[in-house]
């Protein structure tokens, strides 16, 4: 089941039939409990339209409206990797080892709802660096329980160049404007997602690919729920939340983002997350 948000309003997707939900108010869309079953009890009560497919096609939003987006980070070894090598000459390398192997994980806020963009829109580099790659995340969506609801693909832009200098500074090479894009839309699912699922990459550059990669979820050292619980422990979301769960693509050394890359994110059973760099 999956659930997108359109300028003319919520579209449900369901065994390939598209239904125009009747609710306004995504916040309270998306954190009813139980949201599957409730999703497949209202799809019921509608009439399936092919025609919706258009609004999802012509007017997609991101699917977010009054979420925090959160992000973890160094839970897979590629990431370990790069964050130690990247912050070598800073002498910080060592703070990416001990916390792969930490019992507490990281955990960094990413962006407001206002420095999200959603699929087919643009996302940005920093003017001030010059060393930037995209992260392709699984990304929970959570409720305001606490309970992973949903699913959705995330591009967590990050500046290395930054990050690299002094971890100190991971803020600002993680949170700026249109540094977030998530979407296309939630899925909905009655079981956790399968382990197996694959997170693919493929950057094109002047329209030919100049970049690709694929990681399997379950190459992630840490657990949804044991991500979910220290971000909840001391901290409240009273419209839910977004939460990237870390990168395990990481381009080589030599790559960095250029002002008209095509970023596409697809993630198996959700769909494909497209953005372009825009001009800085
Ligand atoms: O520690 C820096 C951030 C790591 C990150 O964003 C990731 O592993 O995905
Ligand atoms: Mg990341």
């Amino acid at each position: 089941m999956k659930a997108y948000k359109t300028v003319q309003g919520f579209v449900i997707e369901y065994q390939n039939q598209y239904f125009l939900s009747r609710h306004q108010d995504w916040d309270l869309f998306i954190n009813r409990e139980d949201l599957f079953f409730e999703l497949q009890r209202e799809i019921q009560l509608l009439s399936p339209v092919p025609e919706y497919k258009s609004l999802i096609d012509n007017s997609l939003q991101a699917p977010i409206q009054s979420q925090e987006v959160w992000a973890s980070g160094v839970t897979y070894l590629r990431s370990r990797d790069a964050r130690m090598e990247e912050s070598k000459k800073a002498g910080g390398d060592n703070f990416y080892d001990r916390v792969y192997d930490a019992e507490r994980p990281e955990l960094f806020f990413k962006s407001t709802p206002h420095r999200v963009v959603g699929s087919g829109q643009k996302v940005r580099i920093r003017r001030d660096s010059k060393w930037n790659v995209p992260e392709p995340e699984l990304t929970l969506f959570i409720n305001s329980k606490g309970q992973i609801s949903g699913y959705t693909i995330g591009n967590d832009m990050s500046s290395r160049d930054i990050e690299g200098e002094n971890p100190l500074y991971l803020p600002q090479a993680k949170s700026y404007d249109k540094s977030t894009a998530i979407g296309p839309c939630i899925t909905i699912l009655d079981e956790p997602i399968l382990s197996e699922t694959l997170i693919k990459i493929e950057i094109l550059r002047y329209e030919i690919p100049y970049f690709s990669d694929s990681v399997a979820i379950n190459r992630m050292k840490r657990k949804h729920t044991e991500l979910v619980e220290f971000l909840f422990r001391e901290t409240s979301f009273p419209h839910g939340c977004f939460l990237m769960t870390g990168t395990g693509i990481v381009p080589p050394d030599d790559f960095t983002l250029e002002v008209g890359d095509e970023i596409r994110i697809s993630i198996e059973g959700i769909g494909t997350l497209v953005n372009t760099v825009e001009t800085k």
